[in-house]
C-alpha cells in the first residue's frame, strides 16, 4: 500500500459507513476495495460484499489520497445497482410511445444502420454527439467514445465541458499550449488560497482531485495560512474560510483583471523560473491599465481597498495560489477570467512551484496521450460559435436541430449526458429532440433526455465496471494511482459501455460506403479498456516498460491489482515548465490576440449601465450544488432522496419583504427563455439582488422512468438559462447571474 509521506490530511475520516442488515446465515462475506466514481475526489472504498449483496460502504482510511474520506454519494452505489428502474436491455421506442425490450445484436445493427443512412443521405455534419460527464468516470468510455466521435467524422459534437470548464482547457491551451495542461492548487503545502466560483466543500473539489477538503482546509489554517473565498452566497467553503467577499454574479473577470494589474504596477511581477520564457508583459500590462480596483468596485460589488488589500495579501504570501472553478467559468468573460487565474498565480511566482498551481506526473500522461486541441478552425453553422478542441458548445445544438438547411442536425447520439436538464434552454431542446429522424442514447435510465430516443442502449455502471481514474489522477493535488476489478457484474447478458462503443464501430465500419473511415488501429478497438490500461501503465512514467531498463517493481494493472488500496507516488512536483510546455519555442504568450480582444470588450462593458433587459429582470439568478446531489442523475437513489426539499430558491430576507415572501412560499421565476414555479427559502447567504436554485432537477416528465426522482421532482434551473448567453471568446454557458424576475404567483 501507499506509504502515508507528507499527505498532511491525515485519517481525517468522516465517520461515514452504512451498513444494511440482512440475514445472518451470511458465510462468504468479503471486502472489495475500489475508488469512487461518482464525483472528482476518487475517494478509495472499502465495501463488504455478499456475492451481489452490498452489506457495507466505508472510506477506506489507507487511500493516499482520501485518507478515509467519503460522501453520503457513495452509498448510491449500491442504490444504482440495485435500482429496478435501471436499464439492462436496450429499449426500442414505439410508435404509440410505448416500449419493446430488443436483444443487442438488433438494437446496434438498427442504430448503425440509421446512423450511416443518415449521413449517406445528409453528410457527415447531420449525426451530432453529446457526451456527458460520467464518461470521465468511466475508463471504458474515456478510451472507447472518442474512437467513435472520430469515427463519425462530425463537426457536430458537443459534451458536457461547454456547460462547464471549458475556460480552463482554452486558459491552458492558450498559456501552455496543450488543453490538458491543467495546473492545480496545491492545497495542502499553500499559505494562501483565494478560490473563486468554487464550493469545495459541498463539490469535493473540481479540477483539484482532493478528498477531504474540510480537513485540507483546516490544516492549511492550522499552519498559519489563509482562506479567501468570493461568492455571492456565503456557501459552506465561505463559512470556514478567513474571510469571504461577496461578488456580483458575472463579474469575476473585471476582479481579476484588477487583481493582475495590481500585481503588475506594485511590486511588479515575479517570475522565477520562468522569466526567460514570457513574452507580451509589456502589452498585458497596457491592457490591464484600465482596471483598477476603484474601476471595478462598483460593477463587482466589492470596495476599492478590500480589491487592493486582496492583491497585496496574495503577493505577501510565501507560498499563494489562486483557485477558480464553475462559478467564473460559466459567466459571459469565463475564458478571460481563468486566463488571468493562471496569469496571476504566474505574475506573482506561484505556477509551477510548491504551494502554487502545478502540474501533476500521473501514472498514465493523459497530457501526452491526447491532442493539444485547437480554437475556432471552424464554427457552428447557425451562430458561427467556434470550435474549441473538435467541439462546439452545447448551447447552439437545439439550433443546429431546429434550422433547416444544409447540415442541419437530423440524427443525435446521447453518451452519458441529459442535456434537457443540464444545458442552456434545456425545455427547448427537448422540443427540438422530437424533430429528429434518429436518436439514440447510451444510459442506464429512461430520464428527460433518453425517453426521446428511438433506442436505448443502457450499459453496465459503477461497481459493475473495471475502474481507473484516467482524467481525474491527472488532476489530483498529489500524485496517486489505484485500480479496482468490477465488483460484479450485473447482468450476465449486459455490455460494458466501451462493448457499446466497440459494437457501434465494427458496424459503421463493416458498411463502409465511404461515410466512415477506419482511421484507428484494430488493436485500440478490440483490447479491453483494462488491457489497454495496462499497456499504458507500463509504459508510463512509473512503469515497468519505462524508462531504459525494464523495471520489476514497476507499475502495471497486476501490481495495482496486488496494492488494494493504491499506490502513492508522492506530492506535486515543481519547476515542470518550461519543459512541459508545448507551445511554439516553449514561450508562454501573455498578449494573445483573442485575451487581449476581450479584455478591450470587457473595457467596453465596464463604462456601459447595467441593463435589467427592459423587461423587469432586476434579479440575478445563480446554482448551487447539494452534498446529495449528482448533476441530474442520482435523485433516482433511495438513500440520498430524504431530508428536506433542496430543489428552493434562495432568496435574501430584504428582496423576500419587498414581495411579500415567507418562507415555503411559491415563487414565479420568470426569464428571457421560460418561467418556472418553486418555493423560496429565505437567506441572508445569498446576497441581495441575487436568488439561487440548484440545477439537476425538473423531473416527472412523461415517458421517464425514475420512479424515486419523479416522486420529488422540483424544477429545472436550465428552462431558465439562455443559449444566447454565452461568454464570446469560448462559448461557455453562461450560468453566473441569469436575468430574472421573482414575483408571487398572483401577479
Ligand atoms: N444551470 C446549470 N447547469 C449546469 C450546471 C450548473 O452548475 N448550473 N453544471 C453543469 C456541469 S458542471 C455539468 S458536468 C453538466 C452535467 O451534464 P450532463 O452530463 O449532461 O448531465 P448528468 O446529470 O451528469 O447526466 C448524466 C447521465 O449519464 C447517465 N449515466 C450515469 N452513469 C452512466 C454510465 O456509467 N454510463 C452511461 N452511458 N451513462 C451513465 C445518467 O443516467 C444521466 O443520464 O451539467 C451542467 N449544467
Ligand atoms: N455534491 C455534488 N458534488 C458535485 C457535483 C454535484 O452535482 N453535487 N457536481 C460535480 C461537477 S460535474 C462539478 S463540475 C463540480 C463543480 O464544483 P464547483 O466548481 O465547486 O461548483 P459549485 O459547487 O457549483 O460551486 C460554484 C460556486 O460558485 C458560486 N458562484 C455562482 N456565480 C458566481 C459568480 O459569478 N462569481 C463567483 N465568484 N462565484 C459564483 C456559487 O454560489 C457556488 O458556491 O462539482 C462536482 N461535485
Ligand atoms: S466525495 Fe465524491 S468520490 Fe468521494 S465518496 Fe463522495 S461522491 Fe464518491
Ligand atoms: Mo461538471
Amino acid at each position: 500500500m501507499g506509504p502515508p509521506g507528507a499527505n498532511p490530511v491525515g485519517r481525517c475520516g468522516l465517520a461515514l459507513t452504512a451498513r444494511w442488515r440482512y440475514p445472518r446465515r451470511v458465510t462468504t462475506v468479503r471486502l472489495h476495495h475500489r475508488t469512487c466514481n461518482l464525483c472528482e475526489a476518487m475517494c478509495g472504498l472499502l465495501i463488504e460484499h455478499d456475492g451481489e449483496r452490498v452489506l457495507s460502504i466505508a472510506g477506506d482510511p489507507d487511500d493516499a489520497l482520501s485518507r478515509g474520506h467519503l460522501c453520503a454519494k457513495a452509498f448510491a452505489l449500491r442504490d444504482v445497482a440495485a435500482d429496478p428502474d435501471r436499464l439492462r436491455r436496450p429499449l426500442r421506442r414505439l410508435s404509440d410511445g410505448s416500449y419493446a425490450e430488443v436483444g443487442w445484436d438488433e438494437a446496434l445493427d438498427e442504430a448503425a444502420e440509421r446512423l450511416r443512412g443518415i449521413q449517406a443521405r445528409h453528410g457527415r455534419d447531420a449525426v451530432a454527439i453529446y457526451q456527458g460527464n460520467p464518461s470521465v468516470h468511466n475508463l471504458g468510455t474515456m478510451l472507447f467514445a472518442p474512437q467513435l466521435v472520430r469515427a463519425l467524422r462530425t463537426r457536430n459534437r458537443f459534451s458536457a465541458t461547454s456547460v462547464d470548464q471549458l475556460p480552463h482547457h482554452f486558459a491552458a491551451y492558450l498559456l501552455f499550449g496543450h488543453q490538458l495542461l491543467l495546473p492545480v492548487p496545491d492545497v495542502d503545502r499553500t499559505d494562501h488560497l483565494l478560490i473563486l466560483g468554487a464550493n469545495p466543500l459541498v463539490s469535493n473539489g473540481s479540477l483539484m482531485s482532493a478528498p477531504g477538503m474540510r480537513t485540507r482546509l483546516r490544516a492549511l489554517q492550522a499552519r498559519g495560512g489563509r482562506v479567501v473565498v468570493v461568492d455571492p452566497r456565503r456557501s459552506e467553503t465561505a463559512e470556514v474560510a478567513d474571510a469571504h467577499h461577496f461578488i456580483r454574479p458575472g463579474s469575476d473577470a473585471l476582479l481579476l483583471a484588477a487583481l493582475c494589474r495590481e500585481v503588475l504596477a506594485s511590486p511588479g511581477p515575479r517570475l522565477r523560473h520562468l522569466a526567460a520564457a514570457i513574452d507580451g508583459l509589456d502589452a498585458l500590462r497596457d491592457a490591464l491599465s484600465a482596471f483598477t480596483p476603484a474601476d471595478v468596485a462598483g460593477p463587482t460589488g466589492i470596495a476599492a481597498d478590500v480589491i487592493a488589500a486582496m492583491a497585496r495579501e496574495f503577493v505577501a504570501a510565501e507560498r499563494a495560489v489562486c483557485y477558480a472553478r464553475l462559478g467564473v467559468c460559466t459567466a459571459p468573460h469565463g475564458g478571460v477570467a481563468l486566463w488571468l487565474v493562471a496569469v496571476l498565480n504566474l505574475l506573482t511566482g506561484n505556477l509551477d512551484r510548491i504551494g502554487g498551481a502545478m502540474f501533476t506526473s500521473p501514472a498514465v500522461d493523459v497530457v501526452a496521450r491526447s491532442s493539444r486541441g485547437g480554437y475556432a478552425r471552424w464554427h457552428s453553422r447557425v451562430r458561427r460559435a467556434p470550435e474549441f478542441g473538435g467541439e462546439l458548445p452545447v448551447s447552439v445544438l437545439t439550433e443546429e436541430i431546429s434550422t433547416p438547411g444544409e447540415g442541419q442536425v437530423r440524427a443525435l447520439i446521447t453518451s452519458a449526458g441529459n442535456p434537457v436538464l443540464s444545458t442552456p434552454a434545456g425545455h427547448r431542446l427537448g422540443q427540438a429532440l422530437k424533430q429528429l429522424e434518429f436518436m439514440v442514447s447510451i444510459d442506464i435510465y429512461r430520464n428527460e433526455t433518453t425517453r426521446h430516443a428511438h433506442l436505448i442502449l443502457p450499459p453496465r455502471t459503477g461497481l459493475e465496471v473495471p475502474h481507473y481514474d484516467l482524467a481525474f489522477h491527472a488532476l489530483a493535488v498529489r500524485n496517486t494511482a489505484r485500480f479496482a476489478d468490477r465488483l460484479f457484474a450485473g447482468d450476465p447478458n449486459g455490455r460494458d459501455d466501451w462493448e457499446i462503443y466497440a459494437g457501434l464501430l465494427r458496424r459503421l465500419d463493416a458498411g463502409g460506403g465511404g461515410a466512415f473511415t477506419r482511421l484507428n488501429a484494430l488493436a485500440s478497438r478490440t483490447l479491453s479498456p483494462t488491457r489497454q490500461l495496462d499497456l499504458a501503465l507500463r509504459s508510463g512514467p512509473y512503469g515497468n516498460l519505462g524508462g531504459r531498463a525494464l523495471r520489476r517493481d514497476g507499475l502495471s494493472v497486476a501490481a495495482l491489482r496486488r496494492q488494494v488500496h493504491g499506490v502513492d507516488l508522492g506530492p506535486l512536483r515543481a519547476e515542470q515548465l518550461p519543459a512541459r510546455l508545448a507551445t511554439a519555442g516553449q514561450r508562454i504568450e501573455l498578449a494573445a490576440a483573442p485575451i487581449l480582444a476581450d479584455l478591450a470588450a470587457l473595457q467596453g462593458e465596464l463604462a456601459a449601465a447595467e441593463s435589467d433587459h427592459g423587461e423587469g429582470f432586476d434579479m440575478r439568478l445563480i446554482g448551487r450544488r447539494g452534498l446529495s446531489d449528482c448533476n441530474s442523475w442520482l435523485h433516482n437513489a433511495k438513500t440520498l432522496a430524504k431530508g428536506r426539499d433542496r430543489c428552493v430558491l434562495l432568496i435574501h430576507p430584504e428582496d423576500a419583504a419587498r414581495r411579500g415572501f415567507v418562507d415555503g412560499d411559491e415563487a414565479v421565476l420568470r426569464s428571457a427563455v421560460g418561467t418556472v414555479q418553486v418555493p423560496v427559502r429565505l437567506s441572508s447567504e445569498v446576497m441581495a439582488g441575487v436568488v439561487s436554485l440548484p440545477h439537476g432537477f425538473g423531473h416527472g416528465h412523461i415517458g421517464t422512468a425514475l420512479s424515486v426522482a419523479n416522486a420529488r421532482p422540483g424544477v429545472s434551473i436550465n428552462d431558465l438559462t439562455d443559449p444566447g448567453a454565452v461568454d464570446t471568446l469560448t462559448g461557455n454557458a453562461v450560468f453566473s447571474g441569469v436575468p430574472v424576475a421573482v414575483s408571487r404567483p398572483d401577479r
